[in-house]
């Protein structure tokens, strides 16, 4: 019999999963499908064995691969994640399954912003993740407010359109962007967020470069998508700018007779100039992109 819900848990070397797979099964029922996908050496490969989850061996990188691999493996109705290092609270997990099963959501992103516990994310993980939610929110128009979270939990026929994509490095920010992108319904449902009690930070050498990876992520792939909207607000906002100064030149000019501001003058015609490219430029993209929706319809 199928299962109701596949959790696909990517670790290395986490000492937590294993009291993790015992709160899932606890939480969800015994008859939960338990994927751990691993990259770590064949000791904690064969611990995990003795979990009784499927366990499946990660030869590439990335921990966007591992849950790709794993929910491309699931065979649950509904899909879902969650990091192995115990930081994040299952509860979400049960929380999202019910919002998908009842139609509420594609996707529900577990969001920990409400509930840190002491310790638990630096300062600088709360400004950037602050912004990048807000640029995920404003560009998708989707309340989401945790776009670094680690849980999430979607709908098998929403999985299925973004199964084939080759996933970017974004986190579970690489979910939410290509799920929100196909008009797909996005919830949150609040989660507790521990401190990590083993071991260090597995994803990446740089937090700062990976968050700069996900905002150029976020807003490329809306560029694709919508480049109007992208390039013609940004034109939009250099001529108003350019205006400005020029309108400042000319009101000088009206009141003393002479043409003193010839640097201002300069700087505002060309930022007339480079906003109206801007817009033409975005304009043209918008076109082709129209016609290549065309042809492959
Ligand atoms: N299979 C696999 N798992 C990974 C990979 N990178 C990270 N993980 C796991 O993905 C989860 C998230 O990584 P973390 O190292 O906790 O990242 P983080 O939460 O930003 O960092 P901390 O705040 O230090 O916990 C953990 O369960 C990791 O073990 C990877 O390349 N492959
Ligand atoms: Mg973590």
């Amino acid at each position: 019999m199928k299962p109701e819900i596949s959790v696909v848990i990517p670790t290395i070397d986490e000492e937590s999963v294993f009291q993790l797979v015992k709160d899932i099964r606890r939480l969800l029922g015994n008859g939960t499908e338990i994927i751990i996908v691993d990259k770590s050496g064949n000791a904690y490969f064969r611990r995990l064995q003795k979990t009784g989850a499927r366990v499946i061996r990660q030869r590439d990188r990335g921990v966007e691969r591992a849950i790709m691999m794993g929910l491309r493996a699931a065979r649950g109705n509904v899909l879902a994640s969650i990091d192995a290092d115990g930081t994040h609270d299952p509860a979400g997990l049960k929380d999202g399954f019910r919002l998908v099963k009842e139609g509420k959501a594609d996707l529900v992103l577990g969001n920990r912003m409400g509930h840190l516990e002491r310790g638990s994310m630096s300062w600088y993980i709360i400004i950037g993740n602050s912004i990048l939610s807000w640029l995920f929110r404003v560009l998708y128009k989707t309340e989401v407010h945790d776009v670094l979270t680690g849980l999430f939990v979607t709908k098998r026929s929403a999985f299925n359109e973004i199964r084939n994509i080759e996933p970017y490095r974004a986190g579970i920010a690489f979910f939410a962007i290509e799920l929100a992108r196909r008009g797909c319904d996005i919830k949150e449902v609040g989660i507790k967020y521990y401190r990590r009690r083993y071991g260090s930070s597995k994803l990446t050498r740089s937090k700062f470069v990976y968050g700069i990876n996900v905002a150029s992520h976020i807003i490329r792939q809306l560029r694709d998508y919508s480049p109007l909207a992208i390039f013609g607000g940004l034109g939009v906002i250099v001529i108003i700018i350019g205006l400005i100064l020029g309108l400042n030149v000319f009101y000088d000019f009206l009141r003393t007779g002479r043409f003193a501001e010839t640097g201002r003058a300069l700087i505002a015609f060309f930022m007339v100039m480079l906003g109206f490219l801007f817009w033409i430029s975005g304009l043209i993209l918008d076109l082709l992109l129209e016609i290549e929706r065309k042809i492959g319809r």
